[in-house]
């Protein structure tokens, strides 16, 4: 299939290779083992606002947030050979950097692959500098990706060739937030068919969370939000009941959803970031066997706690980093199950923004409680 790119684009790369693209930053070329993209498309991801509003821990600035998009080769550096000019990508936060001598891609049990994961942290590309400016002054990368730009540089390892036919105005959210409430429960959790599901945080996380637990055939899916307006669109995706933990019986959102379950939930989810949260994530968990994953992400200095005897008696916390997909390798899988129709993206979608110069409608849309994705189309 070819890519759903007019040909004049590709065409246009030719006159921008090697050269600087000025934008609303300056974007260099590409140096040995990276790759510079057009973004076609990028999402907001409540990561991106928390890292904004600096409870990031590892947040600098200034920097070029967004790390949830679809993106177009516009030329590659030297020694690069898994993608060329014109394949479409998504950028991915984790790597796969697939070496022989790395334990982890070539472990089955994570998708951790720490390749350049010091240097991402410090905002940096692999060899210590940044491929972004703007007048004159460098400006930090951000997650390895910096997709709210309409180019940025990233390694080839980062780099998830997919379908050249995808809808990338959906595919985007592959980079991110929906893939990971997916994998959350596929990879990390393995859940099985026939067990109760209680997810905390009803946003883009937490959705794909029930949308993947209904589809491996959960019994009971219960969804908890103090927004009531995340409730429809859960219940839509599988969730066989939602609760507010602001108003329901007594005030006491464990005892509520241990009114249905008496010993607990078999597989419980934090899609919130929030630490007292999670500790009632862990707490409503089945005796003897539940597993609690935390997919939110905390500000910085916060600190999960327990009582130990949590733990004593059978239950477990569990923590997910990009859903546990291997990237270059899955996130193309999933790109194909969606164009086979075995999921939709379509229900995150709530808000549709075009061109970058509208990106403060998405920061606001996330903040309106009603959106799940605001995607800039850029
Ligand atoms: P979001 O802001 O769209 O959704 C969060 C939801 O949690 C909202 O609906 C909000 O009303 C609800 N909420 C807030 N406080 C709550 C509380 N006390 N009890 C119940 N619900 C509450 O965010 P999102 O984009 O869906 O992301 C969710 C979390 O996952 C964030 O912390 C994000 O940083 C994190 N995240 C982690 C990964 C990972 O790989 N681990 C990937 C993507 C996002
Ligand atoms: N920088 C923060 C941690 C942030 C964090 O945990 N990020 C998640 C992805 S959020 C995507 O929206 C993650 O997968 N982390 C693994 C990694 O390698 O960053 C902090 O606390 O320092
Ligand atoms: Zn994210």
């Amino acid at each position: 299939a070819s890519p759903n790119i007019p040909s004049q684009v590709l065409e246009a790369f030719k006159a921008t290779q090697g050269k600087t693209i000025t934008c609303q930053a300056a974007v260099a070329p590409p140096k040995a083992g990276e790759v510079r993209v057009k973004v076609i498309a990028n999402a907001l991801c409540h990561t991106d606002i928390y890292t904004l509003e600096g409870h990031d821990p590892e947040g600098l600035f200034p920097s070029v947030l967004g790390h949830e998009a679809s993106a177009l080769v516009e030329s590659v550096g030297p020694g690069v050979t898994s993608v060329q000019v014109g394949d479409v990508v998504i950028p991915c936060y984790t790597p796969e950097c697939r070496a022989h001598d790395c334990i982890f891609c070539q472990s089955p049990k994570t998708n951790l692959c720490p390749t350049i994961r010091s240097t991402q942290g410090q905002g940096l590309m692999p060899d210590g500098t940044s491929r972004l400016s703007k007048d004159g002054q460098a400006l930090f990368h951000f997650m390895g990706c910096s997709t709210f730009a309409e180019y940025a540089v990233i390694a080839e390892i980062s780099a998830a060739k997919i379908h050249p036919g995808a809808d990338l105005n959906q595919m985007c959210l592959l980079g991110c937030g929906v893939s990971t409430g997916w994998g959350a429960v596929i990879n990390t959790m393995k859940m099985e068919p026939g067990k109760s599901v209680a997810v905390f945080g009803l946003g883009a996380l937490g959705l794909s969370v029930i949308q993947a637990s209904r589809l491996v055939g959960a019994r009971y899916i219960v969804g908890v939000d103090v927004n009531e307006k995340k409730f429809a669109s859960a219940q839509a995706m599988g969730a066989s009941l939602c609760v507010n933990p602001q108003t329901c019986d007594g005030g006491d959102v464990k005892a509520q959803l241990l009114q249905a379950e008496k010993w607990g939930y078999d597989y419980t989810f934090d899609c919130t970031g929030h630490v007292a949260v999670m500790r009632n994530a862990l707490e409503v968990a089945h005796r003897g066997w539940g597993q609690s994953c935390i997919i939110g992400v905390a500000a910085a200095g916060q600190e999960i706690s327990t009582r130990p005897f949590q733990l004593v008696t059978g239950r477990s916390w569990q923590g997910t980093a990009f859903g546990g997909w291997k990237s270059r390798t899955e996130v193309p899988q999933l790109v194909q199950r969606v164009m086979r129709g075995e999921m939709t993206l379509e229900p995150y979608v709530t808000h549709q923004i075009e061109g970058l110069s509208r990106v403060n409608q998405a920061i606001e849309a996330l903040h309106s409680g009603s959106c799940l994705r605001a995607v800039v189309k850029i």
